[in-house]
Order: C-alpha cells, then structure tokens, then sequence
C-alpha cells in the first residue's frame, strides 16, 4: 500500500518557461524549484495544464520530466501529469517518468472525441497495468468534457493502484462524497480561489498554478484550518482572491508568466496560440498582484 502521507499538503503546477527563441529555459525552472522548495512545499505536479503541456513536443514534455527529476532528486513528492488523449503516449511517458524515479502519475481523463466512460475507465486501466507506480486521477471537467461521478471514481478507487483525485471542480458535494467513501485516499483542491472551501470539504491539500508565486499562502492557509483558525484562513484566501481574480481579467497564465517574470524568474510568454499579454494589462498586474505578494 501506497504512504499517502508524503502526497498531503501544497503542490505547485509548474509553468514552462521559455527563452526568447521559444525553448524551454532551464535555468529559470531550476531557480523557481529551489524558491518553492525553500519555501516549504510538499512537492510539485509537473506537465500539467498549467505547464502547458498540450503546447509542449513529446521531446520538451520529457525534457521538463527529467530536468524537474535532476534539480529536486529526493527532497520532495514528484508527481507527473502524464495525460494525453492517446493510451499509448500516456504509457510511453508513464514509463519515462517511473524510471526517473517519480512518486506518482497524474493523468486527466482522454478528452475531445467524447469517449465513453466505458473507453475511458480501460485507458485508466491499460495505464496503470502497465506503470508501476499510484495513479492519481485529473477529474477537470471544465477543460476534459467529462465529469466523473462518486459512482464513475468508486470504479477506480477500490482498486489500490489509484491514490486519489486531483479535483478541478466547484463541485464541492462531489468532493465531500469523494473523500467520505475513501477516506484514506488524497484529494487535492484544483481551484486555488476555492482552497479553504476545498479543506472545509475533505481535500488533503492542493495542486495550483498560483503557488508557483505565492505557496506561502496556501501553507499558511492549510495551517490555520489545520489549528482551526478558520477567520485568519479566510483572510489570507481573500487576499489571494484578489490576486487571482487579476489573474483572470488578463488571462491566468499569462498573469502568472508576468508575475514571475517581476520577480526576477525570466519565464518569457505563453505558447501561442494563446496570446501575449500586453502592455497595458502588464502594466496593470505590476500595479495590482505585486502590492500583494
Ligand atoms: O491546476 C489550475 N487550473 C488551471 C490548477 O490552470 C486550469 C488552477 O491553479 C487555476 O489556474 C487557478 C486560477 O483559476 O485556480
């Protein structure tokens, strides 16, 4: 049986910083691990939505799994999202990561062609029988199409390979009947700007693109609830939730490629085809997110 211990607590998704000839910059990666890490975290997910990874080559996925392996080695929890529509890359890349030494996979469920959920519990399946490591599953309905039910994730959970669920869901009550029915499993908040909403309803932790920048707050956030000071955690979220709520107004990944760009990290734009942030809206994260941090 899997130590769900090690997988409880904050998890930046990492960002894909790239250079200015639109290649991934490892040294920016390596400085904003250490910062994380420093800063207390209990690990990172890595190759997720927020690192663009349906915008990265099969080439800069592997590269970003084996660099973030190379700087973190053994000093905290590597989770790697290794989803793609395709079962067999999501094997071929599952098997990269397990022979790096990664902790856990991650993988949001085949999207686009609308599968059923009997075509899309057999890639589950075909995945971890292939994969020797714990499975943790992406449940982004928002972004996949496809909303799994407490009924759909029994189907999973009762099978020890699966560890948990990366929930990016307002569905709260979901969340609730998730962690009810296994309550040794780990479930992590997918929407930073719900986390306290998310521990009040069973989550272990979270997984978000926000700490990259600002993990303190989510640590701090965690405590507080942990200790039961639930007015001083609501505090820290509201002062988060202006932040993230400029985020959203410019679009979050360019808000947060801005942020850290600010602070000295050199993570470059987004890929296209999303678009670069402008001046203007540059100009107005400078003035609204940095007072913040
Ligand atoms: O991993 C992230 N989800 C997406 C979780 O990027 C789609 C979140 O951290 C959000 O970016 C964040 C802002 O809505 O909560």
């Amino acid at each position: 049986m899997t130590d769900v211990n090690k997988f409880k607590g904050i998890f930046p998704a990492l960002l894909t910083p790239f250079n200015e000839k639109d290649e991934i910059n490892e040294k920016a990666l390596e400085k904003l691990i250490e910062y994380n890490i420093q800063k207390g975290v209990t690990g990172f997910y890595v190759g997720g939505s927020t690192a663009e990874a349906f915008l990265l080559s099969d080439e800069e996925r592997l590269q970003v799994y084996r660099l973030v392996k190379e700087i973190v080695g053994k000093r905290c929890t590597l989770i790697a999202h290794i989803g793609c529509i395709s079962t067999g890359q999501t094997i071929m890349f599952g098997e990269c990561v397990q022979s790096l030494g990664y902790d856990a996979v991650s993988a949001v469920a085949p999207f686009y062609y609308k599968f059923t959920f009997d075509e899309i519990k057999k890639h589950y399946f075909d995945v971890v029988e292939h994969i020797d490591l714990p499975m943790l599953i992406y449940n982004f309905p928002a972004f996949s199409g496809v909303n799994l039910t407490t009924e759909n994730l029994k189907l999973f959970l009762n099978d020890e390979r699966f560890i948990g669920v990366k929930h990016t869901s307002n569905d709260y009550f979901g969340l609730e009947q998730f962690k009810t029915a296994f309550p040794h499993k780990v479930f992590y908040n997918g929407f930073d700007e719900m986390f306290l909403a998310g521990l009040s309803m069973g989550a272990d932790g979270g997984i978000g693109s926000t700490y990259n920048f600002m993990a303190e707050k989510f640590i701090k956030m965690q405590q507080l609830f942990n200790e039961e000071k639930h007015s001083e955690a609501f505090e820290i979220q509201q002062i988060a939730n202006k932040i993230i709520a400029a985020l959203i107004k410019v679009g979050v990944f360019q808000g947060e490629k801005a942020v850290l760009n600010m602070l000295g990290f050199d993570f470059g734009d987004v890929r296209a085809p999303f678009e670069k942030i402008s001046k203007e809206n540059y100009d107005y994260i400078e003035k609204t997110v940095i007072p913040l941090l």
